[in-house]
């Protein structure tokens, strides 16, 4: 039977409620839009595999699924990411003023070498804008990051985004791949290897709920 992916990535989409999390997902996975998406049916995460440079490479993307409102999402959801998406939503500067928050939090619980990308949803409503595009550029610029404005509704730069990010966390573990390559032939699976190699910590199992194991 053909491999089904060579590499398997685990990516977090973190921005407050509301700025269109689960309609990115959707829209990148299964090309769907629902306008009045009821957030309480959140996703733990939607699967989509990309071929980059003729490697199979399968990511996870986990949603936060309602836990951003109560500010509970655990540690461990970062710990286990190799790709973060910094989520915020044009039309709130509230919610742009939140991603230095939602950056730290990542910079406290995320693997050091984590990949991050900033993404400014609703491009569409240009009437309602309240974060100029020259903003979010600043901001990706001060932290090191690539920047989208994308839109869920219109379909603009969502592939283009989670694209980009698959391919900066595939650069990121490269030289991981190209050691196991040598000593395996057969499936590579990173976060596979990482289980084996215990990262899931006694806490989080105990825990049960929020882990990713
Ligand atoms: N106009 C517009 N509305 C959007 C877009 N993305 C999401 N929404 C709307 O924003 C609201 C919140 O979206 P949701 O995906 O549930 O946000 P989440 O809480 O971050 O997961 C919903 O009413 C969506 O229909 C977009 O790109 N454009
Ligand atoms: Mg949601």
């Amino acid at each position: 039977m053909a491999k089904q992916y060579d590499v398997l990535f685990r990516l977090l989409l973190l921005g407050d409620s509301g700025v269109g999390k689960t309609c990115l997902l959707c829209r990148f996975t299964d090309n769907e839009f629902h306008p009045s998406h009821i957030s309480t049916i959140g996703v733990d995460f939607k699967m989509k595999t990309l071929v980059i440079d003729g490697i199979k490479v399968r990511i996870q993307i986990w949603d936060t699924a309602g836990q951003e409102r109560y500010q509970t999402i655990t540690k461990q959801y970062y710990r286990r990411a190799q790709g973060i998406f910094l989520v915020y939503d044009i039309t709130s500067e509230r919610s742009f003023q939140h991603i230095m928050k939602w950056a730290s939090d990542v910079d406290e619980y995320a693997p050091e070498k984590v990949r991050k990308i900033l993404v400014g949803n609703k491009s569409d409503e240009v009437d309602k804008r309240q974060v100029a595009t020259e903003q979010g550029v600043k901001l990706a610029k001060a932290y090191g990051m690539d920047f989208f404005e994308t839109s869920a509704f219109t379909n603009q730069n969502i592939s283009e985004t989670f694209t980009r990010l698959a391919e900066q966390v595939l650069a990121a573990n490269k030289k991981d791949l190209d050691l196991l390559r040598m000593s395996v032939n057969d499936e590579i699976n990173l976060a596979a290897l990482e289980e084996e190699e215990g990262l899931c910590d006694s806490e989080a199992a105990d825990r049960g709920k929020g882990c990713w194991c």
